[in-house]
Order: structure tokens, then sequence, then C-alpha cells
């Protein structure tokens, strides 16, 4: 049979908060974690597809490998949409068959009004999931007949997805290594596009295939980082204790190989069965979205699951059990008043989370959230899209709450949560809830904690690089702010050190994140609206020195300031 080259490329992240750029280079790797999506959509070719999968987070984009190629397979994210559409520029000036898949697509496609997509330029659009519909194209593909959208819809079960082509990518440029074993969530917060994607029916592989991925991932020789990349791990609370019975031993029997890490919703508190199982298996640190610590808030969004518990409690029984909580919250909601901003730095602060990631609101598309807005005639359609990065200021709908008093709170709740004394007493606070870091008073009595414990140190594939990196930070203020909490943590006990110096590590990328994002410079325009309900009136302004300059220039409006805090 003839070979097919097949390139599947995956597109450059601009910096945000997520790209732990500075943290990254420090460490020695290129980028946080490799493409998972297309890793997978390249193990469902058939055995006469030659693929080749170029990362473009990790190294440019070879022209030859474009000319060799007979099909581009593309990916993204709406964040990645300035380099997707160049990938696509440059193949379809080269003439090749580009395909085009995953969230970007699925959001993008079809939207009225504007192709984002540029999607006459693309051959063939594969929305959903690739397992319904990849099968399908590739027959027609080779038929000669191949259809311009595939959109089954259907559900796949994952007994269907094959293990991800670990052989296509180099594990030692990436801070963490990708599996997944669920897709879905129970749960419907009226913001979140998940359930649109995914169901609310979540999906599951087998424990037994779930175990081969990991056999699979081991067997590459990579040590590490392991994030699971489920919507919500603990959806399918049955399906994931059977998979944790399996995955807790194999862990403990290697001495951990993995340090997990994944996202959850805070129910996870209320099991204390997949609890003590998630710690068993080497889970460090769990991401949950609190959203807001207000209740109506919550209610009023559909986050009912948060509401109905003492959030505070929740966390910290999860951060005692050993597992940091990183927490997710979003400003911006319509019951938002101006006490949002102090009630959210103070709930950060009292509950010891010092990886905080608050994003103003976005409507994105597919979600309830965007159908209500768009009922209420309050999305604002702009001439660029929303970049996809809730961290970059922009907002594409019209708050209850003036835009201009938002925004400036929301620069405070960032600033204010990344100077690094906040983020350090933070962290310090963490450390002295986290169990296990004391060599005198160890419990023996679980021989796999040491186990866990010692993982903590040996696993670091870039030892050297680091304490090269740390010794350079003690000549910066931060890195003196930096050795001193290091020294600090270490009244807690010597395993305080490696928890330590990654949270300096990470707390030096958060400081620079939110220093770009409160001293930005309004870019091009800003533009004036009056309160929803009303016209708006575009007003343009040369380029502003900050929002003080818009807030007395437009009192008591709100204002809307298009701005790209990475320029
Ligand atoms: C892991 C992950 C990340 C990782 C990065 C992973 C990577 N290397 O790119 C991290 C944590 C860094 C991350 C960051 C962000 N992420 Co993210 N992330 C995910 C997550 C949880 C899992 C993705 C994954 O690996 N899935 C497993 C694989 C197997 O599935 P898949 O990629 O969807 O691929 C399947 C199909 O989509 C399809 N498919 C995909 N691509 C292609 C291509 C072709 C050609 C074909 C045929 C099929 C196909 O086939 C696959 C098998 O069915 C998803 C949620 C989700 N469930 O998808 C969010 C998600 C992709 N992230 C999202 C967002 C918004 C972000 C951020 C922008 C957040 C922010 N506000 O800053 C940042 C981006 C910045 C950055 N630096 O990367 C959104 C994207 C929404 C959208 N419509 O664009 C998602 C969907 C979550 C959500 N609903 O909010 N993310
Ligand atoms: S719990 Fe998380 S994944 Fe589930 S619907 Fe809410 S925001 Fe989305």
């Amino acid at each position: 049979m003839k070979k097919i080259n097949a390139l599947l490329i995956q597109p450059k992240t601009p910096q945000t908060f997520w790209s732990h750029d500075i943290s990254l280079k420090s460490a020695g790797f290129r980028a946080v974690m490799p493409p998972l999506g297309l890793m997978t959509v390249a193990a469902m070719l058939p055995r006469h597809y030659r693929a080749t999968l170029v990362d473009l987070n990790v190294t440019g984009l070879d022209i030859g490998d474009v000319e060799r190629s007979d099909i581009v397979f593309l990916t993204g994210m709406w964040i990645h949409r300035e380099s997707f559409l160049e990938i696509v520029d440059t193949c379809s000036r080269l003439g090749k068959t580009i395909v085009a898949g995953g969230p970007f697509v699925q959001s993008a496609y079809g939207r009225p009004g504007r192709d984002y997509l540029d999607s006459d330029r693309i051959d063939h659009l594969i929305l959903y999931e690739a397992e319904n519909n990849l099968p399908e194209f590739i027959r027609d593909y080779e038929q000669g007949k191949a259809k311009k959208v595939y959109d089954n819809r259907e559900r796949p079960g994952l007994a269907l997805t094959p293990p991800p082509r670990f052989d296509l990518i180099r594990p030692g440029y990436y801070a963490s290594m990708a599996l997944q074993f669920s897709r879905g969530c129970p749960f419907n917060c009226e913001f979140c596009d998940i359930v649109q994607m995914f169901g609310r029916v979540p999906r599951t592989k087998t424990p037994a295939q779930f175990m081969d991925e990991v056999e699979a991932l081991y067997a590459t020789g990579y040590r590490g980082r392991l994030f699971i990349v489920d919507d919500n791990f603990i959806a399918n609370r049955k399906s994931v204790k059977e998979m944790l019975r399996l995955l807790a031993p194999w862990q403990q029997e290697r001495k951990y190989p993995y340090l997990l890490f994944t996202e959850a919703s805070i129910d996870l508190a209320g099991d204390n069965e997949l609890l003590d199982l998630m710690v068993r298996a080497g889970f460090t640190s769990v991401f949950v979205g609190i959203e807001s610590p207000d209740a109506d808030t919550l209610r009023a969004t559909n986050k009912k699951h948060n509401a109905a518990c003492d959030m505070a409690a929740a966390i910290e029984k999860i951060q005692r059990a050993g597992i940091e909580v990183m927490a997710g919250f979003i400003l911006g909601f319509d019951t938002d008043t101006e006490e949002v901003f102090d009630r959210q730095l103070e709930f950060i602060r009292a509950n010891a989370i010092p990886q905080s990631m608050t994003g103003l609101l976005a409507a994105m598309p597919n979600t309830d959230l965007y159908r209500r807005l768009e009922r209420e005639g309050r999305l604002l359609e702009q001439e660029t899209p929303h970049s996809g990065d809730n961290v970059d200021t922009v907002l594409n709908f019209v708050p209850v709450m003036a835009a201009d008093r938002l925004i400036e709170g929301y620069r405070r709740v960032i600033a204010e949560t990344y100077a690094p004394r906040n983020y350090f007493n933070r962290a310090l606070a963490l450390i002295g809830r986290l169990p296990d870091m004391k060599l005198s008073g160890f419990n023996w009595s679980a021989p796999w904690r040491w186990d866990l414990a010692m993982a903590r140190i040996v696993n670091n594939p870039n030892r050297l690089r680091l304490a090269l990196e740390l010794a350079k930070l003690s000549f910066s203020s931060f890195g003196i702010q930096a050795l001193w909490f290091i020294l600090r943590s270490l009244r807690y006990g010597f395993f305080a050190l490696p928890v330590a110096i990654e949270l300096a590590f990470r707390g030096r990328h958060y400081a620079t994140v939110a220093e770009r994002i409160t001293t930005l410079k309004a870019r091009t325009a800003a533009r004036a609206i009056t309160n929803h309900g009303a016209e708006p009136s575009a007003r343009h302004f040369p380029e502003l020195g900050s929002i003080a300059t818009l807030k007395s220039a437009e009192s008591g409006r709100n204002i809307l300031i298009e701005e790209n805090p990475w320029v």
C-alpha cells in the first residue's frame, strides 16, 4: 500500500498564565506539556501513514517537513488562533491538504458573522471527537471523496481511544507528560464549554487500558510530572477508584516515578476513600474551580456543588491529606459587587492557595452563558475575537459592574495575589498544612509515604539546572525573598525543601505575569460603551497610558479596553 506522509502540527502558544515560560526555561524545559490530542490522533491513523509531529512550542516549522507531507493535521485552542492561521497560510500556499480539528475548530466553526477559522483554506474540518469522525474521513479520503466537514456528535466510548504515540515526541522537552482517563463532567456551570464538548455523562477508559498507557509512558524512560488531563477526574467515582486501585500499587512498587496532578471538583474532599487513593497513587496537586467566594454568585452561575459545601474546610482537608490545591477564580459575574475583590483576595490568603488563577469572565461560544448574554444583547462583537486567554483583560460582553471598575479591581487582585511577599506567605502556609515534612516523627507505618516524599526530590530530571538557577536567583530582589522563603520553610522539616524550591520557581513566573497584567499599556484603542441596554458609543483613544486616564475621561460609564498584555 502506498505510504502517506502525515504531518501533525501543534500551533505555538502565546505567553499566558499557563505557559510558565520563565520557570520552564529555568528548569531546562521547552514547553509545559506535549500535544496529547495530536498524539492520540496520530495513533488512530492507519499503519501506512507515516506520522511526523511538530510541536511549534519546542521547535520551528521546517518547510521541508511541509513539502514532504501529503496531508497536514492541525489542532489548536482559541488561544492558538494566530499561529493556527499562519500554519494554514503556509500549508495552503504549498498546496497541501489540510485537515483541522480540536477545540478551536469546534467552537469557531459555523459562527455567524465572521469566519475566524479561515475555513475556505482548510480542506477538511473534523468537529467533535476524532474516535467517531476520523475513521470515516480516512476512508473517504482514500477513496478521493472526502467531505468538507465531519461532524458526528455522538460521544464515543473511550475504549476506542488508542494509547498516545509517545514515540513522536521528545519527553525531555516537556515539564510534564499527559494522559487522559475520562472525558465529560456531570455538572453544568454556566460559563463552561466542557459539557457542550464532552457531555455530562463522564466516559472513562477501562482501568486496564489506562494502565497500559502508563506502562507505555514508563517504557519511554520518562520520569517526573504527569498531568491527568480529565475535565473532572472524579466525575465517575466508581471507575476512577477502580483505576486508582491499580495505579497506587504500581507507583509504590516503582517508588513513584510519577508525581501526578489533575483537575477535580471540590466534592473530592467529601470522599475519604477517593482522597486516600489519590494520595497513595502519587497525586501532589489538584486544580479546583472555586470561581467565587460568594454563595449567591455560585448559585447564579450554576456552580451549586461549591455553594453546597464549606469550601474552606474542603480545601484544608485536601491539603492536609497531602495534595496542594491550585484554584481558579473568575471576576465579572453579574452578581459581583465592589466587595468581591477584597473577598476573593482574603479567600486566597486564608486558604493557603499559592497558585490561584483569577480570570475575567469570558463568554465562550456554545456555553449557556454565551446564549444568555446573546439573548440579553450584551455580547460585544469585536474586530478580533476573544483571545481565549482569560487573563488578558479584554471583555467580550457588557458586564453589570462598570467595566473600568471591574478591570481595575481585577488588576488589583492579580497584583496583590502575586506580590512576592503575599505569594510566599501563602506558600509557607500551604507547606504548614502538608503532611510528612519532618524526618523526625515520619509515619514509618506506611513506608510508601517515604518513597513519595523522596520522589519529590529525585523525580526532577533537571536537578542540576534548578540548583544553578537557584543560585542565580539570589542576585535579584525576588531571589532574596525566595531564598528567605525556602529557609523559613525548613522549620516544617527537611521534606519541605523540594516543595519550597518548586513553589519558588513557580512564584517567579506568576510575579512576572502579574507585572505584565498590571502595568500594561493600552495597545490600540479603547472603546467606551454605555451601560448595557443603551447603544454602544464608540470613541477611540490614541495610545492610552493607563486605566486611570480612561476613568477620568469617561467617569460614570463602562469602559472597555482592548489591549494585549504580551506586547
Ligand atoms: C491539557 C490542557 C491544557 C494544557 C496544555 C495542553 C497542550 N499541550 O496544549 C495546559 C494546562 C497548559 C492548558 C492551558 C490552557 N488551556 Co487547556 N486544556 C487542557 C485539557 C484539560 C485537556 C486537553 C487534552 O489533552 N485532551 C486530551 C485529548 C486526547 O483530547 P483533545 O485534545 O480534545 O483531542 C481530541 C479531539 O478534540 C480531537 N482532535 C483534537 N485535535 C484534533 C486535530 C485533528 C486534525 C483531528 C482530526 C481531531 C482532533 O481528537 C482528539 C481525540 O478525540 C482541555 C480540556 C479537554 N477536555 O479537552 C483544556 C482546554 C483545551 N483548554 C482550554 C483553555 C481555554 C486553555 C487556556 C487558554 C486557559 C487560559 N485561560 O489561559 C490555556 C492556554 C495557554 C497555554 N499556555 O497552553 C479550553 C479550550 C477552549 C477552546 N475552545 O479553545 C479547554 C477545552 C478547556 C475548557 N473548556 O476551558 N490546557
Ligand atoms: S465543574 Fe468544572 S468542568 Fe464541570 S461544568 Fe463546572 S467548570 Fe466545567
